[in-house]
């Protein structure tokens, strides 16, 4: 069929129901499953919004459509026309009777990985073969969630009046201390993959006060969890005259609506990946006293940063909430957080479900505590002049956070690994596909 004319006529298959028995339509998708009973053959067919059994009688179809229906292998592509049926034994009470069965693509055999619902194929492999692991229902459940996350959170940040913005990709020096830098030739100049947009994000927030981005990072910590990826993309969120508190309650409510959007946009694919999802609270707790409760429950985590395992504590005491420590130890802080007091900091975490999922606080805006920072962190100013710099001309006192997409993806749907989230994962061992 012209595509032209198959875009005007095709039905996605979630809006036929019984009520269109006895009407034509036209579908497109993926051969799911076959079954041949003799003289009755079953396919189901699945596109992108569902699946519908398609049934053909030997007596009464073609027999070329009869034929067809046995030999064409699963996973190809195929449109077919046909008369709706109401029909009780049909999942969800309908089903297609062929009338004309065009095969657009066939899908070579057999298939290097199983893609049924029921699949048990490791992770390792699926991602080898991610783009036939997408036509896993499954799979596909988790990026319209995370399709739903991105427009949820534009949503908040439009309705907040804030700006969105795009920073550069290749940088000159660190934004997040020192290590973890991939390098890159920039003509003669030795240039860095972003480690986050976090300085570029700062100097904006201080001319258009609030902005925000979805900015890839690139990060070449050697380690190999399931939380953590070598590429990763964060929600960005920046404002003037903002302290560590108005930002945290701009995140905790960003992901209250993030998430009640997930509710009330993805109930097919929460059922799915069976996930119960409440819209979470918030709770906001000092660093100094974490570390009592982890204490007492003899639980280890550093002077400075929590562990993974006090992290998981504040996910059972506060399931479904978001979990602001704040008061954080100056030391475990990077350079352009705004110290409070001698010892402590403006900067904070948010935990959620045992794992965090943000960080943020509020800036150094003072260019000569910027310079002292820098320096106690063993970093030369003179790689951040430009940086220093946007702050001696009028720049007010400014907060913000960072939020990464595949951890609160990751949260949300209680994946164990953090690749689940991510299409084309870059872990340290994966470069392709
Ligand atoms: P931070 O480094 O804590 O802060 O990152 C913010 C959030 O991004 C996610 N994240 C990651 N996700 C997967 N793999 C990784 N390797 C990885 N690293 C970070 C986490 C984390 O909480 N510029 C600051 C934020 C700010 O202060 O505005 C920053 O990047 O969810």
């Amino acid at each position: 069929m012209d595509l032209m004319q198959l875009n005007k006529e095709r039905k996605h298959i979630s809006e036929i129901s019984s009520k269109n028995d006895g009407q034509k339509v036209t579908v497109a998708g993926w051969i799911y499953d076959q079954r041949d009973l003799g003289k009755i053959r079953f396919i189901v067919l699945r596109d992108i919004s569902g699946q519908i059994q398609v049934t053909a009688l030997k007596d009464k179809s073609s027999k070329e459509i009869f034929d067809a229906m046995a030999k064409t292998s699963r996973e190809s592509v195929v449109v077919i026309t046909g008369e709706v049926k109401k029909s009780d034994k049909a999942p969800e009470g309908r089903e297609i009777i062929p009338e004309s069965f065009e095969v657009l693509a066939n899908a070579a055999q057999p298939l290097p990985i199983d893609v049924s619902d029921f699949s048990k194929t490791e992770l390792p492999k699926r991602l080898d073969y991610r783009f036939l692991d997408l036509h896993r229902r499954r799979a596909q459940a988790i990026f319209k969630v995370q399709s739903t996350l991105l427009q949820a959170y534009r949503e908040f940040m439009v309705s907040n009046e804030t700006i969105e913005a795009n920073f550069p990709a290749i940088i000159g020096s660190s934004s997040e201390g020192g290590t973890e830098l991939f390098s890159a030739n920039y003509f003669e100049k030795k240039a860095f993959l972003s480690q986050s947009c976090q300085l570029y994000k700062q100097m904006l927030a201080c001319s258009m006060e609030k902005v925000f981005a979805v900015f890839t990072v690139w990060r070449a910590e050697k380690h190999n969890t399931v939380r953590h990826l070598n590429e990763s993309r964060q929600f960005d969120y920046e404002q003037a005259f903002a302290n560590e508190f108005v930002v945290m309650d701009v995140l905790a409510r960003c992901v209250q609506h993030m998430v009640k959007r997930v509710v009330e946009l993805n109930a097919e694919e929460l059922k799915l990946l069976d996930v119960k999802l409440n819209i979470p609270g918030v709770k906001y707790i000092p660093f100094s006293e974490v570390a009592e409760i982890m204490k007492k429950e003899k639980i280890h985590m550093g002077a400075d940063d929590l562990s993974g395992e006090a992290e998981k504590k504040l996910g059972e005491m506060y399931p479904d909430t978001i979990v602001f420590v704040h008061d954080w130890p100056l030391s475990g802080k990077p350079f352009y957080i705004m110290p409070k007091g001698e010892k402590l900091s403006c900067g904070f975490d948010a935990i959620y479900q045992g794992m965090e999922i943000s960080s943020g606080g509020q800036r150094v805006h003072l260019p000569e505590l910027l310079t002292e920072r820098l320096k106690a962190k063993g970093l030369n100013p003179k790689d951040f002049t430009s940086y220093i710099d946007s702050f001696r001309y009028g720049a007010p006192p400014h907060a913000g956070w960072g939020m990464g997409v595949e951890r609160l993806t990751m949260l949300i749907l209680g994946l164990t690994n953090i690749r689940e989230a991510v299409l084309f994962p870059r872990d340290r061992d994966r470069l392709t596909p």
